[in-house]
């Protein structure tokens, strides 16, 4: 940043020389494309931690007796309780007027950063403004913002100040097109199209001012815009726009592709999924999956579909294996606290990756294949050598790898060695029963001798 300032000045310098005084105040336009190099911790992190976390946290998904989803509502079929206020039809005076009860007290972002840390997670993204158009910082921008809470702290200074202590990437989640607060902001597709001259006045007087303070507060590593498909007021103009006003005031800050989903261009980092979707194959850009533990992103009481914890680990691992990434969502409470059946399931995510995780951070997707679907593949280069991982997601007694330069393969947790036998080009590697104890995923490592030249 410094030496970018340093060339624009001299630059600035140097036309000045040429042309005269005039001339110097026109900013050189940046390049709206990141050097590829900046990408590359986000492809080695592969697992990280978003945060859903607001005014709605507060209704837990429960409104005057209604509980998400409760189909009397036209728009009601909704399990996101973040989205309470529009699906069930809560008043504005309502719902903005929380901001009178929103009060965190427990709120401990070094316990959440370490929760994070300790599942293995290298990054991790929070909900700076959602939908609802709340801001959890205190801007200069809107004074619908923590500021005006009983609470009235930051709360996203803090949370990076435990990310840095930690080693922890971080990024804000930033509902760019939809502001249901803002006279002028998008509403979900049900309520009148918002005129495009309208929706110019939040843009300009709300959206990218945010978005420029959260940078220059906050200097985050991501930024998680919102889009999806089918119509929006954000077009490749105003994309681009937003890209270019990133890329003046951070040299390192990441773009997802959800600024413009249907249309998202060459100039995002790195390509956002549906929520919780799997791509089967590999993609042209690295992607991530955005995943809930259950089937709300905010935190709701009622919802007790929680996944298991080797559910998830699963589809880290399928997504690893095809060069993705999991971010995978906990909803903390109103008060500040993460709910116990997330806490726990972040655990046992831990403890399995702390055992098997060099087989996932860094690791490559493979160049060969297994046509067995309970069985993923990773890779990493060791010298001349090459380490292959084998991630057996259901008990198996042969695994066959079509290669014949295996050798030395053993389980990942244990050590325990295993038989090979080579054959027609491919390598079968045996497993004893006993390998299957839990119902956890198992690990195989071996060498793949480079092939003669
Ligand atoms: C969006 C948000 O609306 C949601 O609350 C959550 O933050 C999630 C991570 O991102 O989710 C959507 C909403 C609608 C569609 C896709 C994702 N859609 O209609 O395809």
């Amino acid at each position: 940043m410094v030496m970018k300032k340093l060339m624009l000045a001299i630059c600035a310098f140097m036309a000045a020389g040429v042309m005269g005084c005039s001339n110097i105040k026109k900013a050189p336009a940046v390049s709206l494309k990141l050097d590829p190099q900046k990408v590359e911790w986000f492809k080695d992190a592969k697992f990280g931690m978003f945060i859903h976390w607001g005014l709605y946290s507060i209704l837990e998904g429960t409104y005057n007796g209604h509980t998400m989803p409760d189909t009397t509502f036209a728009e009601g079929n909704s399990w996101y309780a973040e989205w309470i206020k529009p699906r069930l039809e809560v008043p504005d005076e309502y719902y903005n007027g929380l901001i009178r009860e929103f009060n965190p007290v427990n709120y401990d972002p070094e316990s959440w950063v370490s929760e994070a840390c300790n599942a293995g997670m290298k990054y991790l993204v929070i909900t700076a403004k959602h939908h609802e158009g709340f801001a959890l910082w205190d801007s200069d921008v809107s004074d619908f913002d923590i500021a005006a809470t009983p609470y009235q702290k930051d709360l996203i200074g803090p949370l990076v100040a435990a990310c840095k202590k930690y080693g922890l990437k971080y990024g804000f989640y930033y509902s760019h097109w939809q502001d249901w607060e803002d006279p002028d902001g998008a509403l979900p597709y049900w309520y009148p199209w918002r005129a495009d001259e309208d929706f110019e006045q939040y843009w300009q007087r709300k959206s990218l001012p945010q978005v420029k303070e959260l940078i220059q507060k906050y200097d985050p590593d991501l930024l998680w815009f919102d889009t999806w498909d089918g119509n929006t007021h954000i077009t490749p103009e105003r994309r681009d726009e937003l890209i270019r006003l990133v890329r003046t005031y951070s040299d390192k800050c990441l773009i997802n592709g959800r600024i413009c989903y249907s249309n998202p261009g060459e100039n995002i980092d790195f390509l956002e999924m549906h929520d919780n979707s799997y791509p089967k194959e590999m993609l042209s850009k690295p992607w991530q999956t955005p995943a809930t533990m259950q089937n709300s992103w905010a935190y709701h009481s009622k919802d007790f579909n929680w996944k298991p914890a080797t559910r998830m680990l699963r589809y880290l691992v399928s997504n690893t294996s095809m060069g993705g990434n999991y971010l995978l969502n906990v909803g903390p409470k109103a008060d500040g606290t993460l709910p116990v059946p997330a806490v726990r399931r972040l655990r046992e995510m831990g403890a399995w990756l702390g055992a098997n995780g060099e087989a996932v951070y860094g690791a490559n997707p493979s160049s060969l294949k297994v046509a067995d679907e309970d069985v993923y593949l990773t890779e990493k280069t060791a010298g001349d050598e090459k380490i292959l991982y084998v991630f057996l997601a259901k008990p198996k007694s042969t695994v066959t790898i079509p290669s014949v330069s295996l050798k030395d393969c053993f389980v990942l947790e244990t050590g325990q060695g295993l038989e090979l036998s080579s054959e027609s080009g491919c390598t079968e590697i045996r497993i004893p029963n006993g390998v299957f104890k839990d119902n956890s995923i198992v690990v195989l490592k071996a060498y793949l001798q480079s092939e003669p030249k």
